[in-house]
Formats: structure tokens, sequence, C-alpha cells
């Protein structure tokens, strides 16, 4: 890759490479059905920017590698919206729909089906496209005038940056923030010490208002689109049919979307999402109805303010009220102490609550929550539980007020706060918080991977002397793990096997490991393969380090501290003694473990491992077994595996006499939805509640395990 081909060549495969990359990230961010593995996106990303850096002069604001974010601005210019961006009406019960409904009926004398959506909790956007090419985002502002931000709507991934057709056009909809990426933004700012965002919406408005892209690229953003503004293309005569041409040239469109011809029928919908609605992976606060018909559309026209076609029914924001029991300290790996309250538990969003982070002394001061109280709870952006207030009118004196200790909880160490920090923080080293915190971070599954090393065995590991850092995990005998409580034959076996073959990981599990502060996976990842071997990043200077794309300056300061203390470098070392592995292994060598199903003389089933080069395993040499359970099914895999990858499970499925396929069709019998199930999840529910494929079983990563268990495969790593 190192050779550079001359221009026109240059040319055409950037050309090339361009619309296979939009392909790839439509199939991936769009359709959530991705064709081909992140490496191999990669390499089409490194190939791509690789040519734009050799002939700077044929990159373009189109260009898929723009997705990081270009340039910084300096402030955001004013855009008047030529066709308004009005507000919606809203309803707060299904009477107010009835009225709703009546209204509209009045008005155009005749039946009138609905077009029902999600009420996305985000920011509403315009994004305009000239001759196929998108080339402003804005803001709603006030309706008539907004904002430009085109630099941040641009690292987006789920927006088109070019149309199949050459097509002048303008379309809104809504900017949002995943569930997954506000609790991850809102942890990393805890960790910095920054305010978190109170909900998704304000951290998407936050995202957007960003005059950094590069800082916006990184958010996790996303969008669905609803409307077309300001458009001269041949429309189409109902709602839903401009949604389904948006969706085929490309745009997200929400897939929960229904169409109902009466009232009732909306009514009822609204029910059924009351509850399932907290288990999507974005936060909705209720629906919005519009009429279908475009012809009565016009007929009905608008108020000063909004449309008299469509309303948005909000449902009730939860919350509920409890009895704080108690304020817990807990000492994290980097010995900042953090206050959690614990409550009698509640029903909130979906889920069960008694636990919610109070963060640090001035946030208790400031809400003054004291033991006792009774507290009002509720779930920010539908994830995250939080004390909203204390309810004082209903104290009967006996309430404690909060103070923090002046020494650890753990250790009994005085504690220290920074002048620009709100954490007090445990500054001893030897604080067996930090220790046990450090070993659990560092043997945990996206880390080291310790396989069958838990919080229980490190804590007596801890309690029996026999460890103090991570790296004398590596120097455990066997008899000493007999000292231990429970231990068995097997499981010291086990454990020895586990610690040994971590030895082998790539560094990237080292690194982040280690828990230096502020690096987290992704920046893991990042530092391994740029350095590729430890020592390169140990000797790093500050500017290698921030030159990083994704490594932000607080980040670099971070490790470029961490790496020259003594203290980590003898860690270092003494883990290169044992033979701890400190290169990046790229995917195809890495040695993995696949999970074989074998059957026994007996008949029973059993689950063996092997190492299995990435790229040199052979489907074919492993014959499947006698007894086929899964004979004449169909099973989907989507969403991400906790237990196994989705390939093991696939194979498991296989060699038990099943089929795996890719899509969700009628002739799916099982659907296995890992986290963050998508559109898959929803086709499946469809097709059962559509009674198209009545019979279509839906289990949770967990439900199919158990199944498994039943069958007798016993699953060991
Ligand atoms: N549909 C918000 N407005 C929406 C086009 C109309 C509309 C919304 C919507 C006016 C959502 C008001 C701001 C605005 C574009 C004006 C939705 C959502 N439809 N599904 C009927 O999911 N939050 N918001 N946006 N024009």
């Amino acid at each position: 890759m190192t050779a550079v081909p001359p221009k026109q060549q240059a040319i055409d495969r950037i050309t090339e490479l361009k619309e296979i990359i939009s392909y790839h990230n439509r199939r991936y961010y769009v359709l959530d059905n991705p064709e081909i593995s992140d490496e191999e996106f990669d390499a089409l990303m490194r190939e791509l920017t690789t040519l734009e850096s050799a002939y700077p002069d044929l990159l373009t604001e189109d260009s898929p590698s723009q997705r990081v974010g270009g340039e910084a601005i300096t402030g955001f210019v004013k855009v008047r919206q030529e066709i308004p961006m009005l507000s919606l009406a809203n309803a707060f019960s299904p009477e107010e729909i009835q009225d709703f409904d009546r209204r509209v009926r009045e008005g155009v004398s005749s039946s009138v089906s609905y077009v029902c959506e999600l009420k996305i909790d985000g920011l509403a956007v315009s994004l305009r496209y000239e001759q196929g090419r998108l080339v402003r985002g804005a803001t709603r502002g006030d309706g008539e005038i907004g904002e430009d931000i085109t630099a941040n709507i641009r690292t987006i991934r789920n927006i088109p940056l070019v149309l199949p057709e050459p097509l002048t056009l303008e379309v809104r909809g809504e900017a949002y923030m995943p569930k997954h990426a506000f609790a991850r933004l809102n942890a990393r700012r805890e960790e910095l010490g920054d305010p978190p965002f109170a909900n998704p919406r304000n951290a998407a408005a936050g995202s957007l208002r960003q005059l950094d892209p590069k800082v916006a690229a990184q958010r996790g953003l996303a969008v669905f689109v609803y409307a077309l503004g300001d458009a001269t293309v041949p429309t189409p005569d109902k709602h839903s049919e401009v949604l389904q041409w948006l969706a085929a040239l490309g745009f997200p469109v929400n897939p929960e979307t229904r169409v109902y011809p009466n009232i009732e029928q909306v009514i009822a919908h609204i029910h059924w999402w009351a509850e399932r609605r907290h288990h999507l992976p974005y936060a909705t606060d209720g629906l919005v109805m519009k009429v279908d018909d475009l012809g009565l559309q016009r007929q009905l026209g608008f108020t000063a303010k909004s449309p008299r076609w469509a309303i948005a029914y909000k449902y009730a924001a939860e919350q509920a009220e409890t009895v704080v029991t108690d304020i817990e300290l807990t000492v994290g790996r980097t010995g900042t102490v953090t206050p959690t309250a614990v409550f009698n538990s509640v029903q909130l969003a979906g889920t069960t609550v008694s636990r919610a982070s109070l963060h640090n002394e001035d946030y208790i001061r400031e809400k003054d929550i004291r033991v006792g109280d009774t507290i009002v709870v509720q779930k920010a952006g539908e994830i995250i539980p939080e004390v909203v207030r204390a309810l004082p009118d209903q104290r009967s004196g006996n309430e404690v007020p909060f103070h923090m200790p002046s020494h650890c909880p753990q250790c009994g160490e005085p504690l220290h706060r920074q002048p620009e920090e709100a954490a007090w923080r445990c500054v001893n080293p030897a604080c067996p918080a930090q220790i046990q915190e450090r070993l659990v971070h560092f043997v945990s599954r996206n880390a080291m991977n310790i396989e069958g090393l838990g919080e229980r065995w490190i804590h007596q590991l801890l309690d029996a002397g026999l460890i103090r850092d991570v790296a004398d995990l590596y120097h455990l005998s066997r008899e000493q793990l007999f000292e231990l409580d429970r231990m068995g034959e097997k499981l010291a076996t086990n454990l020895l096997t586990a610690i040994n073959h971590s030895k082998e990981n790539s560094l990237e599990r080292l690194l982040f490991g280690l828990g230096i502060p502020l690096v987290g996976e992704k920046a893991a990842k990042t530092l391994a393969v740029h350095f590729r071997n430890l020592d390169e990043i140990m000797m790093a200077d500050l500017a290698d380090l921030i030159a990083i794309r994704d490594i932000g300056p607080k980040m670099a300061q971070s490790i470029h501290d961490y790496f020259r203390s003594p203290g980590p470098q003898q860690l270092i070392q003494r883990l290169r003694d044992v033979g701890v592995n400190t290169s990046y292994l790229s995917h195809e060598s890495a040695t993995k473990r696949a999970i074989f199903v074998v059957e026994n003389h007996d008949g029973a089933l059993h689950a063996q491992t092997e190492d299995v080069g990435g790229e040199t395993q052979n489907k074919s040499s492993r014959t499947p077994v006698a007894h086929q359970p899964f004979l004449g099914k169909t099973f989907v895999l989507t969403g991400s595996l906790a237990a196994m990858d989705r390939r093991e499970a696939a194979e498991i499925i296989e060699l038990l006499g099943g089929k795996v396929t890719d899509n969700v069709s009628k002739h799916t019998d099982v659907l296995v939805a890992g986290e963050k199930a998508g559109s898959k999840l929803n086709k499946a529910k469809n097709l059962i509640t559509s009674g198209q494929q009545a019979h279509l079983k839906i289990l949770t990563e967990e439900g199919f395990c158990t199944w498994l268990e039943e069958l007798g495969v016993q699953l060991k790593r």
C-alpha cells in the first residue's frame, strides 16, 4: 500500500471507493445489516484516505473520509428556512387524540387514515441536497431562522452524503443520540469531571453546536427523517409514500412507522408502545400522528403555529417516589470516591431500580439529599437512574444530612480534592479498594478476558495475600490456588490456563486493562493499531499522541503521564518478564477460540474449545453431531452477544442441524436477539403481530443459552 498510483488511476479508484464505502455505510448504519466485517470496512477507508492524502486536491466534502469531522469553525451562521419548520400541537391523553380526529374529520368529511411515527427525543434538523449532494444541514431554531451546522451534520453516519439520483431537495428529521452513546458520553464526562447531560436531547443539541466537528463526530449521533421540506420533486399522494420514497433514496426512516385506517387503532398503537418504547435503543417521548393523505393535509392547512393534520401524543414523564435508605461510598480504580443513593426499589421506564449515582459531594449538597428522605427518581434519557429532588415537606426530622468523610472509607488514608475537580480522591496507591477494582478491571471480558476469575476470587486472592497487583496473577501456582475456599482441581486448572492464555492477548487488551485514566476500549485499540507495540507508546511524546485522530489533548496528557510514572513502568516490566505480549496482533494472526459441540458415546452433547487461526479454520472438517434438535429450523442472529460471538453461535446451530440466515423472513423460525438488536428484531415482531409468522420465536441470548443447556449443550470456553 505504499506505492502511490498515478493521478488518473487515483481519480478512478477514489470514485469507486466512495461508492463502495457509502454502500457499506448504508448497510451498516441505515439497514443494520452489514455485508463485510469492520476490518474490511476499515481497510477500504484506509485506502481512500491514503489516496486522498497523496492527492489532496482530490479530497471533496462529500467524501466518506470527512465523517470524522473537518476543520473547526469559529461560529454558526444563521440560515433561513424557505418553508418554515412549524411546531406540533400536543396531546396528553387518548381523549385529546379523539378530539383531534374529530376536528380532522369535520374538516374533510371522509374517513381518514393516519400515519403513526415514534416521537424521537432529539433535535429537529433540515438537510439540503443540491444535485444529489448534501450541501447544508441546519437546526430548526425558531422555525424560520436556524443555524448552519453543515460541518457537524456531515459526521452523522446514517445521513447520506450523496443520493443515488441528482435531486435537489430538503428533508427534515430528528437528530438524536442513541441510549448507549448517551450513557457512554456521560460516563466519560463524569470521569473528566464535566457535568453530565440531563438527557439525550440536550446531549444531541450540545453535540451539534460543537464548533469542532471532530468532537461531534465522536458523539455517535444519528437521524431519522420524517418530512420533505423545500423540494420540487414529483410528490406522491400520501405521507406514507413520501416516507417510502425517502427510504428508497437511502434516508433512515424509522422502521416502527405504521398506517391505520381509524383513530381506534391509532389509540391501540399508543397503548401498545407505552411500555415497549423503553426497550428501544433510542429515547422516545411519544408518538406523532399525521393524516396520511396529502390532499387532505392541504385541505386542513395550518394554524399560526402548527399543521392541523398532525399531533404529537406525549406519554407522561415517568417519575417515582421512594425513600433513601443509605448513601453508599465506593472507591473506584482511580481512587475516586463516588456516593450512590440506595433506595426502596421502584419500577421505572421498564426496569426495577434501587440505586442512583449521586456523583459527588456538591451534587448532594445542592439537592440536599439525606438518608431517610423521600425522593423523586427518574431515568435520564430513559436509561440512567437519577434523583430529581428530595421532598423536604415529607421529612420527620430523623433524616441524616450527608457529609463526605475526610478519610477513605476503605483504607483510612486522607481524601484529597483538587481545586478544579468535583471528586474527592483517595491517592493511596495501596488502597485495597483501588487494588481490587484495578484487578477486576484487568481480568474483565473486554480487557484481558481471564475467564472464571471473577470478583469473588480476586477478593479471596487479595485477602489471602497471594496477589497485590495484576502482575502477581502470572506467578500464581496450583498450590497457592488450593489455599482458597472452595477451590477444586478442575477450577484451578481452568484458572491457570485462562491466566496463561491471556499472555497471548493483543496489545489493545493490555492497554485497556492497565486502566490508564481516560483510556477506554476504543482509544486502546486506536493506540495499539497506531503504534503496534508498547515500547513505541511508552516513548511517544505528547505531540505524537495528540496528532492521532481520536486522541484528545486530555487523554494524550493522561497517557503521557502514566507511562512516565515509576509505578506503571515497573509493573509493565514485570508483565514483560512473565511473558505477557506487548504487541498488536492483527486480526488475521490472532488466535481465536472456537466452541465446538461434540457428541459423547452416550449421546449427550458437550462443547469443547479449540484454538483456531482467524483465517485458516476449515468449516467442512467438523461433522455435525448425530442428534440434531435444530433440524429444519431457520435461525437469524442479531445484535451483539455476550457469551459467544455470532460466528460461534452460528456454528453451534449448524452443528445441531439448524440453518442460519442473514435476514428475517417468513421462513425464520427463531430470532436470537442480543444487545442493541435493531431492525431485524423489529421486523420479527411485525411478522408475529401481523400473523404472517405467528410461531416465530424471539429469544434473548439468555433464553438461547438456556435452551442449549436444556439440550445438554455445555458451553465452555
Ligand atoms: N415528526 C417530530 N414536526 C414530526 C412535519 C411536522 C413534524 C415535528 C416532528 C411539522 C419526531 C416539529 C419540528 C419540525 C420538521 C417541523 C416526527 C417528529 N413532524 N416523527 C408534522 O420524531 N420527533 N417536529 N420538524 N418540521
